[in-house]
């Protein structure tokens, strides 16, 4: 090889090991910064591995390097004529067995009381979790009577302090539910329920994504979990609770919010429910192919849509969210609408509209889009936001 070919071959593995690093820590998905306990465990195993191997790889590397000058055949050797052959060495034999197999053990002895501590059940509360081709539904049962008084999608809310016990279940196929900073990945299988426990002492806004491949919108697949105080946490529950009575109410007539809710029952029950979750008056909760819809009743209290791929509010240069000037934050309309326009467009779905959300483009007018945003603008109160976290950075 000339030297013009080695620098290009080193540019090109420096650049494959740079974008593998970069990896590890996509802006918002960040394996390398751990919040929760769970996180910091795995993180710590990583790291006490990590250095492990790179002592290992140094070591090696040292010796063959050394073995590779001190041994390299010599102007004054006669080719002819073989080292002397050995075969088997005790001493050396014994070294690489015993301090390859010290280094494992002592690698499970750290390891295996966290693999039991990571399948421990948390003295926290029980969120059920849904993945469905491509998005995630979450449900609490608050009084612990078997029906669900919160269901929701997108945004998974706990509050801090507190082990939450997530019990995974997939209504179509293999997804995999993952925080990178509260805890490892856990696989949503069809048929079971996985459980998994996470937990966050600080508050904040942690993202996270379907890690296992499961069709054509895999990638918008997104989720994120609001952390946030006992107290702001209470609220959270009580918005929702008060979110589904008022969607109960039906909006003043002539209103563009009642024309909106006309609409709504004409296109959208079919597949979305609205008003107490599993109770709508109007009979939703259809089962498509694949699973449910997003229940809206509380559609504006999420800070993200369409499997959190999309922001429900507007977000600033820095992350910060933007507000209206009475203190309000400011709806991402523009995307809500062309969402409920066209959201095949907004969001691959597989073809025909035989699953996901419809194309509305042929059946909704302009002046029906607009009812339909000042309809849904009433179902349920602004998100709670973390305390801390401000933005959504
Ligand atoms: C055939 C079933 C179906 C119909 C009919 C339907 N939707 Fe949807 N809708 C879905 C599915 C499925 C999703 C989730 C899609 C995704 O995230 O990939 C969704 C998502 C949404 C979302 C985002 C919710 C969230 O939290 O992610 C909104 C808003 C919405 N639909 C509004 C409407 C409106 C308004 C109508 C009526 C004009 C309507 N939908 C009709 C199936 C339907
Ligand atoms: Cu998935």
């Amino acid at each position: 090889m000339g030297t013009g070919l080695v620098r290009r071959w080193r540019l090109i593995a420096l650049t494959l090991l740079a974008a593998m690093a970069a990896g590890c820590a996509t802006g918002r998905l960040d394996a390398t910064k751990p919040v929760g306990q769970e996180a910091q465990d795995i993180d710590g195993l990583m790291r006490l591995s990590g250095w492990m191997a790179v002592g290992v790889g140094i070591f090696v590397a040292a010796a063959v390097t050394t073995i590779i000058v001190k041994f390299r055949a010599k102007p004054t050797d006669d080719p002819d004529d073989l080292p002397p052959q050995i075969h088997g060495n005790r001493k050396a034999e014994l070294t690489w067995t015993i301090i390859p197999t010290a280094m494992l053990v002592f690698l499970t002895i750290y390891t295996l009381p966290e693999v039991f501590a990571l399948a421990r059940e948390g003295d926290g509360q029980t969120i059920k979790v849904e993945g469905q081709q491509w998005w995630w539904q979450f449900s609490y049962d608050l009084d612990d009577d078997g029906h669900y008084d919160i269901v929701t999608a997108n945004d998974l809310v706990i509050p801090t302090g507190e082990e939450v016990n997530l019990e995974i279940h997939s209504n179509d196929v293999i997804h995999s539910f993952w925080i990178p900073q509260l805890n490892g990945k856990k696989d949503a299988v069809p048929g079971r329920i996985h459980e998994w426990l996470i937990s966050s002492d600080e508050p904040g806004i942690f993202y996270g994504e379907c890690v296992e491949f499961c069709g054509l919108s895999h990638a918008n697949m997104q989720m994120r979990t609001i952390v946030l105080t006992p107290a702001d946490f209470e609220r959270w529950k009580q918005e929702q609770l008060a979110g589904q009575e008022a969607a109960e109410k039906a909006p003043d007539e002539g209103s563009p919010e009642s024309a909106g809710a006309t609409l709504f029952e004409t296109h959208c029950i079919s597949c979305h429910v609205v008003d107490g979750p599993y109770e709508s008056a109007a009979g939703g909760n259809a089962n498509l192919l694949a699973g449910i819809a997003p229940n809206l009743t509380n559609l504006m209290s999420r800070t993200a849509f369409a499997g959190a791929l999309y922001e429900t509010y507007q977000i600033g240069p820095d992350g910060e969210y933007l507000r209206n000037p009475d203190g309000s934050l400011k709806l991402n309309l523009a995307e809500l609408r062309e969402w409920v326009r066209n959201a095949p467009d907004m969001k691959p779905a597989r073809a025909d509209n035989q699953q996901g959300m419809l194309d509305f483009s042929e059946v909704l007018t302009d002046q029906d889009l607009d009812n339909l945003m000042a309809y849904l603008q009433t179902l349920g109160s602004e998100p709670v936001l973390p305390a801390t976290n401000a933005g959504a950075g």
